[in-house]
């Protein structure tokens, strides 16, 4: 069993990422599955394209993106991602589109295959704050998810496939005036139990 894990590089004026400081520290296997970590450009279709490679050469059987959600409190595992890009900032390639389709010929949206709501069970179960999220944005990180799910929809083999959100750190944090945030020691935490749960899910479907 393959583990895809993406974060993506710092945006928005911001020095770090919490989703690519993760990508560095996260162990190289997880319950038996082995865990291939890659950080992706926050940059619209660069990002879907920079993973949709990966996807091809690796070949796994899970896919979990994770991206910062500034401004929110807990883990939020998204549950659906929507044909979308209505940017309030630039990517990291300068580009801010506004009211595009993801896919002009795409559904309105997709929902994550891997088990949303046990996800939430098992981070809530170890005590970190999280819940089920019922939007992606309309920025880089659902363009991923949607992009990825397009991908996979209906193609035998493709990955199970889903999105983590995970708040500011603590540093990011400290000039910004009553922002919530996370520790890296908590958020690593998260990614590596939401990962047991679609693991042990894959697994009982027989993949
Ligand atoms: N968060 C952004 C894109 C990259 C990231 O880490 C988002 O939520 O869309």
């Amino acid at each position: 069993m393959k583990c895809l894990v993406t974060g993506f590089d710092p945006f928005g004026g911001e020095k770090v990422n919490p989703s690519y400081e993760l990508a560095a520290r996260l162990p190289d296997e997880i319950d038996g599955a082995e865990l291939i970590k890659l950080v992706v450009p926050t940059q619209f279709g660069a990002a879907v394209q920079v993973v949709r490679e990966k996807i091809e050469t690796v070949n796994p059987d899970i896919w979990l993106g994770v991206g910062q959600a500034g401004g929110r409190s807990c883990i939020t595992v998204e549950r659906v991602a929507i044909n979308v890009m209505d940017a309030r900032i630039p990517d990291n390639a300068g580009y801010q589109p506004v009211d595009e389709p993801v896919e002009a010929r795409g559904p309105a949206a997709y929902f994550s295959t891997l088990p949303v709501r046990r996800m939430v069970a098992a981070l809530e179960a170890s005590q970190i704050p999280a819940a089920i999220s019922n939007s992606a944005g309309t920025f880089v990180c659902n363009n991923l998810m949607y992009g990825v799910l397009h991908l996979a929809a209906g193609r035998k083999g493709s990955p199970a496939g889903g999105f983590m959100h995970i708040p500011y750190l603590p540093e990011q944090v400290v000039d910004k005036n009553s922002q919530p945030s996370m520790t890296l020691e908590m958020s690593l935490r998260a990614v590596e139990i939401a990962l047991r749960v679609a693991i042990e899910e894959v697994r009982q479907l027989g993949k």
